[in-house]
């Protein structure tokens, strides 16, 4: 959402909100409108702001900002790849910006990197404005292809892919079905044995998404489901949560460590004691969590 908090529309006073809820909410004083379209499946937004760069919002809520995407993308990507031993084949649903992408190809052992996002206007918006994201997409091992990812993961093969990342919007519009219980054991199917699935898993202080629900969707599919958090400023109340989920790995005993030596190096978030300190979670989110 675009608003101006003066009577004169001057530029300078154009503030980006994202209400969370009735009652909570996110600014950025923006510099400028760079994009506005609406696609078959949602408003995409492009515009500069002073205080986190470029931004990227759908259906006016935030996806990705220059400023922070790094934490989101380094940490829904590495910490999968670094805890499978040998991870040649990936699929990413949604995350048509490019930046799961681009740090997924960054790990040599991946002989092929696949997307699929919905929404073709994401993918372009990404390649015109936010180029850093778009290196993933632009990858020699990175193939494109843009479709429903339910409908992707339902025409896969069994046990093609070695870790499935679902870098998904909120449980609204076209994202719902990728938070489903059918959803998930499909994902399963389609990966091999020892695989991982790391899904975007919203706010654990947002009361309006029910957390129980999705990560008993996903332990529904899987023997072993784990939470892992991490701070993004410019994401609903700053912090973040997403799902590890497989049947037979944990989320940090194993980490291979020389990869995750030379991958922590030229990150800017990501490093092994984070990659352990992630899945220790405060009570609240044990509370909300115990019965799954
Ligand atoms: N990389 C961080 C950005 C995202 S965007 C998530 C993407 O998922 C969007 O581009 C959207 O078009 C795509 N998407 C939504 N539903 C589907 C679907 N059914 N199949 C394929 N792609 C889909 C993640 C933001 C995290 C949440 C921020 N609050």
């Amino acid at each position: 959402m675009l608003e101006s908090d003066s009577d004169n529309n001057s530029p300078l006073d154009l503030w980006y909100q994202e209400r969370h809820n009735d009652e909570v909410s996110f600014g950025l004083h923006v510099k400028k409108v760079l994009h506005s379209s609406q696609s078959p499946f949602q408003r995409v937004d492009v515009f500069e702001s002073t205080g986190f760069g470029r931004v990227l919002t759908l259906d006016g809520l935030m996806m990705c900002s220059d400023r922070d995407e790094f934490v989101y993308h380094e940490m829904i990507s590495h910490v999968p790849l670094l805890v499978h031993p040998n991870p040649k084949r990936v699929l990413v649903i949604g995350g048509g910006d490019g930046g799961t992408l681009r740090e997924v190809l960054r790990h040599d052992c991946v002989e092929e990197a696949v997307l699929c996002e919905i929404d073709g206007e994401v993918v372009e918006a990404a390649r015109q404005f936010f180029p850093a994201l778009a290196f993933g997409l632009n990858h020699p091992r990175a193939k494109v292809h843009i479709g429903d990812g339910v409908e992707f993961v339902k025409k896969s093969a069994a046990g093609v892919f070695d870790i499935v990342i679902v870098d998904s919007t909120d449980p609204i519009g076209p994202g719902v079905g990728l938070f489903s219980g059918e959803f998930y054991r499909e994902v399963k199917r389609i990966l091999a044995p020892g695989g991982i699935v790391m899904a975007q898993c919203e706010s654990p202080w947002e009361n309006k998404f029910d957390l129980a629900k999705v990560y008993g969707n996903l332990k529904d599919a899987f023997t072993s489901v784990y939470s892992m958090v991490g701070s993004i400023p410019s994401y609903p109340y700053g912090f973040w949560s997403w799902g590890f989920a497989s049947d037979n790995q944990h989320p940090f005993h194993k980490i291979d460590l020389e990869r995750a030596r030379a991958i922590e190096k030229a990150s800017k978030y990501y490093n092994v004691d984070i990659h352990r300190g992630a899945f220790a979670l405060p009570n609240f989110l044990r509370q909300k969590l115990a019965n799954v």
